[in-house]
């Protein structure tokens, strides 16, 4: 299997809730490893360009909205098959249909407020990784 690059966002009801450090604890004891990781504050453009393909869902507005409602994490990861790895780990989009054990399943409230993102495809996973990192800005050898 391939070492892959995912991008981690704790959103802003992670924060909100204070459980950015429990999040984390369990994605690291998954075996991942944090390449960079900041707290930032979304505008409407860079949360707005991050679910560009989400523009024309109904749900779009309100998902903007919410990410820039407070302060969220992007986190970027790496380990082998991160992508389908994290995936699982954060489980469903919806937590209702999340697995148990799971980050969404554990602490999310809706569809929409959901504590974590996770990139969909090896692809993705890099290009959102550039979206909030700059090379220089990962640590690759830690
Ligand atoms: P995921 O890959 O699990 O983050 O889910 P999607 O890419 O399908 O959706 C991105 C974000 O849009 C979700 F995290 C929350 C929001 N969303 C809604 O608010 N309503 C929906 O019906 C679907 C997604």
């Amino acid at each position: 299997m391939a070492i892959e690059r995912t991008l981690c966002i704790l959103k802003p009801d992670c924060v909100r809730k204070n459980l950015q450090g429990a999040v984390l604890k369990q994605i690291q004891d998954a075996g991942f490893k944090v390449l960079g990781m900041k707290m930032i504050r979304l505008t409407p453009e860079t949360a707005g360009g991050f679910y560009a393909v989400h523009k024309e869902r109904p749900f779009f507005g309100e998902l903007v909205e919410f990410m820039t409602s407070g302060p969220c994490v992007p986190v970027a990861l790496e380990k082998e098959n991160a992508v389908a790895d994290y995936r699982k780990l954060i489980g469903a989009t919806d937590p209702a249909e999340a697995e148990e054990g799971t980050v969404r399943k554990l602490y999310a409230d809706s569809k929409a407020e959901n504590i974590a993102h996770g990139s969909d495809s090896v692809e993705n996973g890099r290009i959102e990784v550039a979206y909030f990192f700059a090379e220089s800005e990962l640590i690759a050898n830690q």
